[in-house]
């Protein structure tokens, strides 16, 4: 009996280790993640925020704190929508307001990996809060710039943490490439970003991938499984003056902040002639929260990165062969047709129930 159980764990180690070796000689390492997932523990699911807050990051932040079954580890701030010195203070300021100082932010990248910051001051205003005004923060971030604050919580917690990025991927591409072993820690990659169907910054490009498409380049190559949240979904869900009523019938700080920064963007809104804005980042958020909000279709997604006109768009192959612009005549490499079975690298959302999405960010948000 004893020399039996002693075989059974001798024969589960040799397992272990032929999963490990396994697991290290492919790409992606999806035997070594399989298992970390298996194990992760029961209880709220823990989360990084990457964020360039941004007025619909603002309602993201809020509908996470205010969500009993997530646990926000630490929230790392990137430029996007407005330069870091107004996401940096606007992302301290948000955990203030909502009474959670005991959340770490950190200050991320100021600029992308190699282009200048484009950024979207149109739709977020040169504050970031469409111009809403709030106390300088009294908190300060922690002194661990973004890439080692997300690198020491994912290396102590292994397969544990999701990361739910909200701008360009510039962070998250920065730790990856600091540290190679770090994708095969990571839980999942929940996201803000892309589109199947066109952009909205340029005809082709999604604004956070057009930002930082190298960044967005690296995320999806990196084996970490994706849910890409995108313009497919996101420009079906409008927060209109009616959601701005309820929000400004509650009292409690978290819901009289959403409603000032939304009040604000109405203002930015009506001069680009539309009626309401945009609910890109807590919509990703929610999908943490509800599985029936969005429907998810896997894809593999390739990023753009050379194009003169197309840099940041995202390509979803569905079928074989995943096939590329056709060679130049005089290239060295002619091989741009993939005849590599067709691996999916990310769900994408494709559909979106958004009637339920605002059941759950309305009561949430006037709670608090
Ligand atoms: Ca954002």
């Amino acid at each position: 009996m004893h020399s039996m159980n002693r075989r059974r764990f001798v024969s589960q180690g040799c397992l272990t280790l032929a999963a490990t070796s396994i697991a290290s000689s492919t790409t992606f390492g999806q035997i070594e993640r399989a298992s970390m997932i298996a194990s992760r523990s029961a209880g709220p699911r823990r989360i990084i925020i990457d964020t360039d807050p941004g007025v619909d990051d603002a309602f993201a932040i809020f509908l996470a704190i205010t969500s009993p079954e997530l646990k926000i580890e630490a929230i790392t701030a990137v430029a996007g929508n407005v330069p870091l010195s107004f996401t940096l203070p606007n992302a301290l300021r948000l955990v203030e307001i909502a009474g959670r100082t005991d959340i770490p932010v950190a200050a991320g990248a100021t600029a992308p990996l190699v282009r200048r910051l484009i950024s979207a001051t149109d739709v977020h205003g040169q504050n970031g809060f469409a111009g809403a005004e709030f106390p300088a923060p009294s908190v300060k971030p922690v002194s661990e710039p973004a890439v080692d604050v997300l690198r020491a919580i994912i290396g102590r917690n292994p397969g544990e943490i999701t990361l739910v990025c909200l701008g360009p991927l510039t962070n998250i591409a920065q730790a990856l490439q600091a540290d190679p072993a770090l994708a095969g820690k990571i839980a999942q990659i929940t996201m803000m970003g892309g589109s199947l169907s066109g952009g909205n910054i340029s005809p082709a490009a999604e604004f956070n991938f057009y930002v930082d498409p190298e960044a967005a380049d690296i995320v999806f190559r990196s084996g970490v499984p994706i849910t890409m949240v995108g313009l497919d979904v996101t420009e079906k869900v409008t927060f209109t003056e009616k959601h701005l009523a309820m929000l400004e019938a509650a009292n409690g700080p978290v819901s009289m902040a959403a409603a000032k920064i939304a009040r604000q963007e109405f203002g930015l809104a009506r001069k680009r002639g539309a009626s309401g804005f945009h609910m890109h980042d807590p919509l990703a958020m929610s999908s943490l929260l509800d599985s029936e909000i969005l429907r998810l279709e896997d894809y593999l997604v390739k990023i753009e990165t050379a194009g003169l006109y197309s840099a940041g768009a995202s390509y979803g192959y569905k079928h074989n062969p995943v096939r590329g612009s056709a060679p130049m005549k005089d290239a060295a490499d002619v091989s741009r047709v993939s005849d590599a079975a067709l691996r999916p690298n990310a769900k994408v959302a494709v559909g979106v129930n958004s009637d339920r999405f605002f059941e759950l960010l309305i009561p949430r948000l006037t709670k608090a």
